[in-house]
C-alpha cells in the first residue's frame, strides 16, 4: 500500500536572506580560488563529498579532460537536463502557499468534509498565472489571469482550477487548441509573443461570437491587474456540491480579495513591462515577505434546478455568468496566502493542477467545457512531468493518508509495500478496500438524449450578457473598453479582420461600435453580424461585474513612491512614511542615485531606487519631496521629468513637498488639480494617504 511518509525531501541547506556571509577564498590544486566556509561539504548527487568544484580532472595542466570525472560529467548531465515542458498555457506563473478556513458549516449543502464544521482549516496553495506568454514573458500583458487554487483537504486534494474572469471565451473544450493556437506567437514568424494583439487572434476572435461575452472582459481594465492581490478568481464552470443525504445543488465559486479590485491602466502596463517584467510576482513576494497576507473570501452562488430552469441562459455555458444580483454570494470560508515557495521549480513549477481532483460533497455539471478540461489536465501533466507518479511530488502530495494499488513507472516514490498490489485477496494484510459511505459517488443524474455533435439551445446567444457586462461598467471603465479594442485591432493587418470584428460590437453597444470605429478610421460602422438567437431584452446592469464600484476602501496594501533629493525636510518625511505604513502600505525611496539622500538635518536615507530604474508606473501614488536645489538638479533628468509627468497622465495622486511643484512645471504639469496636494505641514501626510486611497484622481482622466 502506499504511504505518503515516504516523501523524498532533499535537505534545506539555504534560506532566502539579504544577509552576506564572507567566506575565505583558497587557491585549489594550483588552480582557480575557491570558497571554502562552515557550511555543508558539497557532495555529488549520490553523496559523496567533493574535493574542487573548479577544475575537471585533466591529464595535465594542460592536457585534456578525462572521461573519468564522474563529478563534471554528474554536474553537466544534470544541467543538461534542467528544463522540463513548460506548460502548453499558463505557462508564467507564480506561487504561494497559505491555508483556507471554513467559516460556514454547510453540511446541509456539501458533504465535503472541510466544510462540516466552522472554523476547519486546510493547506493551501495558488498559482496565479498569464494565458498565452512563454515561461519568461512580462507580467503585464493584456490576458486572462490564472488563478488556481489547490487544497489539501482531510478527504483528498480539492483543485478550484479558476481564472480572473468568471467566463470563457468558448463553449466547448474541442475549441480549445484553436482559440490557444490563435493567440501564441503565430507558428511561421514566432511573433506576437504574449499578446493578443494581432491578426490570428482576432481573425479567430471574430469568427466565434460566442467569444464576444469574454471579449468584453479581456478589453476590460480586469486583464491588466495591478496585483494577484487584488483581482477576484472565479471557478467560471457551475459544479455540484452534494450533501449526505444525496441532495444536489448547483454551485458558482467566487473569490473575493480582501484588498478590494485595482487595475492599472494601458500605458502603465506597456511601462511597467518594461521597467518591472516581474512586477506582479515582485509584488506578492514582497507583500507576503513583509507579513502583510493576502486574503481572499471564498463565495459561493448556490442555486436549484427551478432557478437554472427559468434563467434564461443555459448554466452549462461557460461563456455566461449568473448576476451577482440574481444569485446572491454566500460568503463561506477565507483563503490567506502566508509563505514563499522555499523553491520555485519544486513548487511553483511542479504543481499539478487538475479539474478532476474533487472531493466527496463536490460534482461535476455536464459543462462541456470542464468535461473536456477533465481529460486535458491529468494528460498534460504526465507529458510535463515525464509520467504518472506526478502526484508522489511533494507539492502534488495529499496531506491525509492515501492508500491505492497504483505502482511502478518513472520515479515510483512510494510503492505499495507487502504483497498485495490487487484487490479482491485474501491476505491479513491485503490493503485498502472501497468503502461505499466516505468515498466520492457521483450524483446520479438522470440523462437522455440522442448521441449527436450540438450544443444546448441557449448557447446561441453570444451577445445579452456582452451587453449586460458592458452597461455594468463606469464610463471611465466603458471608454477603457473601446480603447482597447482600438488599440489591438490597430495591431491587425488585415481590414477584413478588423471591420469583421467591428460589426459584432452593434450589437452589444451602438455607442462602443461608433467608437471603435471612430477610433480604427472606418467610415462608418460595418453592417452587425446577425444574431444566431435573439438576444433577451432588459437585463438588469450589476455592479459586481465593476471594478471601479468595487475599488479599496485604504490604501492598506497599496505602494507609496517617495522621490527624494538631498537636502529635504526630515519632519515630513517621517510623516509621511509613518501615515503609508499606519494605513498599511508601502514606501520605497526613489532618489537621483542608489546611495540615497541626506535630510536637512542630515539623515541618511537609502534608496531602494535610482530614479531611472523607478518610475511612478511602478507605484499607486507619489509624493516628490525635493529642495530647491534638489529640483534644479532634477528638472534636467528626462526619468525624473518622465516620473511626474507620467504620474499626472496616470490620474495618479501627487503629494508635492518642498520645492517639488518646481520639478512638476518642467515636467509640463502646468495646471495642477485637485489631485495634485501640496504638503506644507507635516499633518498633511496622514490627509495625503487617506486621499490616496481613491487610488486614482478620476476627474483627470475623464
Ligand atoms: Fe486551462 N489548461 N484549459 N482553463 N487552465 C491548463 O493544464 C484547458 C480553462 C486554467 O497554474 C493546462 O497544467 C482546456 C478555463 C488555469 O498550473 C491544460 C480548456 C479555465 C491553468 C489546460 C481550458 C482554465 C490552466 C496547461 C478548455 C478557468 C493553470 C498546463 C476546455 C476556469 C494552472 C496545465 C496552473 C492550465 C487545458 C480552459 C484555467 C492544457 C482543454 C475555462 C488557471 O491542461
Amino acid at each position: 500500500m502506499a504511504d505518503q511518509t515516504n516523501l523524498y525531501r532533499p535537505s534545506a541547506d539555504t534560506q532566502s536572506s539579504n544577509e552576506i556571509k564572507d567566506r575565505k577564498v583558497v587557491s585549489g590544486d594550483g588552480g582557480e580560488p575557491h570558497q571554502v566556509g562552515d557550511g555543508p561539504v558539497l557532495t555529488t548527487s549520490q553523496g559523496a563529498p567533493v574535493a574542487d568544484n573548479q577544475n575537471t580532472l585533466r591529464a595535465g595542466a594542460r592536457g585534456p579532460a578525462l572521461m573519468e570525472d564522474f563529478h563534471f560529467r554528474e554536474k553537466i548531465f544534470h544541467f543538461d537536463h534542467e528544463r522540463i515542458p513548460e506548460r502548453v498555457v499558463h505557462a508564467r506563473g507564480y506561487g504561494a502557499h497559505g491555508y483556507f478556513e471554513a467559516t460556514e458549516d454547510l453540511s446541509d449543502l456539501t458533504s465535503a468534509h472541510l466544510f462540516q464544521e466552522k472554523g476547519r482549516r486546510v493547506p493551501a496553495f495558488v498559482r496565479f498565472s498569464t494565458v498565452a506568454g512563454n515561461k519568461g514573458s512580462v507580467d503585464l500583458a493584456r490576458d486572462v489571469r490564472g488563478f488556481a487554487v489547490k487544497l489539501y483537504t482531510e478527504e483528498g486534494n480539492w483543485d478550484i482550477v479558476g481564472n480572473n474572469i468568471p467566463v470563457f471565451f468558448i463553449q466547448d473544450a474541442m475549441k480549445f487548441p484553436d482559440l490557444i493556437h490563435s493567440v501564441k506567437e503565430a507558428p511561421d514568424r514566432a511573433f506576437p509573443q504574449a499578446q493578443s494583439a494581432h491578426d490570428n487572434f482576432w481573425d479567430f476572435i471574430s469568427l466565434m461570437p460566442e467569444s464576444m461575452h469574454m471579449v468584453m472582459w479581456a478589453m476590460s481594465d480586469r486583464a491588466i491587474p495591478r496585483s494577484f492581490r487584488f483581482m477576484e478568481g472565479f471557478g467560471v464552470h457551475t459544479f455540484r456540491f452534494v450533501n449526505a443525504a444525496g441532495k444536489s445543488q448547483f454551485v458558482k465559486f467566487h473569490w473575493k480579495p480582501k484588498q478590494g479590485l485595482q487595475s492599472v491602466i494601458w500605458d502603465e502596463a506597456v511601462k511597467i513591462n518594461g521597467a518591472d517584467p516581474d512586477f506582479h510576482r515582485r509584488d506578492l513576494w514582497n507583500a507576503i515577505q513583509n507579513g502583510d497576507f493576502p486574503e481572499w473570501e471564498l463565495g459561493v452562488q448556490v442555486f436549484d434546478d427551478a432557478f437554472a430552469d427559468s434563467f434564461p441562459f443555459d448554466v452549462l455555458d461557460a461563456t455566461k455568468l449568473i448576476p451577482e444580483e440574481d444569485v446572491p454570494v454566500r460568503i463561506v470560508g477565507r483563503l490567506v496566502l502566508d509563505r514563499v515557495v522555499d523553491n520555485f521549480f519544486a513548487e511553483t513549477e511542479q504543481v499539478a493542477f487538475c479539474t478532476q481532483n474533487i472531493v466527496p460533497g463536490v460534482d461535476f455539471t455536464n459543462d462541456p467545457l470542464l468535461q473536456g478540461r477533465n481529460f486535458s489536465y491529468l494528460d498534460t501533466q504526465i507529458k510535463r512531468l515525464g509520467g504518472p507518479n506526478f502526484t508522489h511530488i511533494p507539492i502534488n502530495a495529499p496531506k491525509c493518508p492515501f492508500h491505492h494499488f497504483q505502482q511502478d513507472g518513472h520515479m515510483a516514490m512510494h510503492n505499495p509495500k507487502g504483497r498485495a498490489n490487487y484487490e479482491p485477496n485474501s491476505w491479513s494484510e491485503g490493503g485498502p478496500r472501497a468503502d461505499p459511505d466516505r468515498g466520492h459517488k457521483s450524483f446520479p443524474e438522470q440523462i437522455d438524449g440522442e448521441k449527436r455533435k450540438v450544443r444546448g439551445e441557449l448557447f446561441a446567444d453570444h451577445y445579452s450578457q456582452a451587453r449586460q457586462f458592458y452597461n455594468s461598467q463606469t464610463k471611465i471603465e466603458q471608454d477603457h473598453i473601446a480603447n482597447a479594442i482600438v488599440f489591438e485591432l490597430s495591431k491587425v493587418e488585415a481590414p477584413q479582420i478588423r471591420e469583421r470584428l467591428v460589426a459584432h460590437l452593434p450589437n452589444i453597444d451602438k455607442d462602443l461600435a461608433k467608437a471603435v470605429a471612430d477610433g480604427l478610421g472606418l467610415k462608418s460602422v460595418p453592417k452587425a453580424h446577425k444574431p444566431a438567437r435573439t438576444p433577451v431584452d432588459g437585463l438588469k446592469t450589476s455592479d459586481a461585474l465593476s471594478i471601479l464600484k468595487n475599488g479599496p476602501d485604504s490604501f492598506a496594501g497599496r505602494k507609496m513612491g517617495l522621490l527624494l533629493s538631498d537636502g529635504i525636510d526630515d519632519g515630513l518625511l517621517d510623516a509621511m512614511t509613518k501615515a503609508v505604513k499606519d494605513a498599511g502600505g508601502m514606501v520605497e525611496v526613489i532618489a537621483p542615485k542608489i546611495g540615497g539622500i541626506v535630510t536637512a538635518g542630515g539623515k541618511e536615507v537609502p534608496a531602494q531606487q535610482k530614479i531611472d530604474g523607478g518610475p511612478s508606473v511602478l507605484y499607486d501614488a507619489v509624493v516628490i519631496l525635493v529642495s530647491s536645489d534638489g529640483a534644479k538638479v532634477l528638472s534636467k533628468m528626462h526619468a525624473a521629468k518622465t516620473f511626474a509627468a507620467d504620474a499626472f497622465a496616470h490620474g495618479k495622486f501627487i503629494g508635492v513637498g518642498g520645492a517639488g511643484a518646481e520639478l512638476l512645471k518642467a515636467a509640463g504639469v502646468d495646471s495642477p488639480d485637485g489631485g495634485v496636494i501640496a504638503l506644507d505641514k507635516n499633518t498633511d501626510a496622514k490627509d495625503f494617504v487617506t486621499t490616496c486611497a481613491k487610488v486614482r484622481f478620476w476627474d483627470r482622466l475623464a
